[in-house]
């Protein structure tokens, strides 16, 4: 990636990235630089508090993080930036992700972080984008068509359904 990352992707570990790499696809969808790395806040505190710390310092402008089971990476990141994150509660083997979700959708006030739904790296992905787009237009311009075209797709699947189900083509508002 040759343009300066504007949104970083941190991950509590290597075996989160499955489910990250939605955000990153999202991202490059959008031709937005990002950066990606592993920052465990458990397992480099340190490390974790220069990430946070240095973040918007390096050009960042959103912070992307995930972590499964107790995961305090995005609500630690959030205390030592300014920048906004986006949590990304990661599932493991045991209780399905409600404890990354638990861990990381409960900040208390003063400290926010933007949680997306279990495994939702994508809409985290987007949102980073839409954070950038308030202030760049061609950017808000292109998130604009990206709603457009899910629209046009919703709107063909539930022609598709009606033209399935026989008999009940009238019951759509969408004739
Ligand atoms: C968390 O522990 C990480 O975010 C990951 O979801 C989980 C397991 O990490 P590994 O044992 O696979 O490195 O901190």
């Amino acid at each position: 990636m040759s343009a300066s990352p504007l949104v970083g992707i941190v991950m509590g570990s290597d075996s989160d990235w499955p489910v990250m790499e939605a955000a990153a696809q999202a991202l490059t969808e959008f031709d937005v630089p990002f950066e990606v790395d592993v920052v465990s806040a458990h397992r480099m505190p340190r490390e974790m508090v220069a990430y946070g710390e240095q973040a918007d310092g390096r050009g960042l402008r959103v912070l992307i993080a995930g972590a499964g089971g107790a995961a305090h990476l995005p609500g630690m990141l959030a205390s030592v930036t300014p920048l906004p994150v986006i949590g990304v509660p990661v599932p493991l083997k045991y209780l399905d992700g409600m404890d990354s979700l638990m861990s990381i959708v409960q900040m208390p006030a003063g400290v926010p972080v933007a949680t997306v739904s279990v495994a939702g790296a994508r809409n985290a992905g987007l949102l980073a984008v839409r954070v950038l787009a308030a202030s760049d237009p061609e950017l808000l311009g292109r998130m604009r068509e990206f709603q457009q075209k899910l629209n046009d797709e919703a709107t063909e699947k539930g022609k598709r359904l009606r033209a399935k189900v026989s008999g009940t083509t009238g019951f759509g508002f969408a004739k």
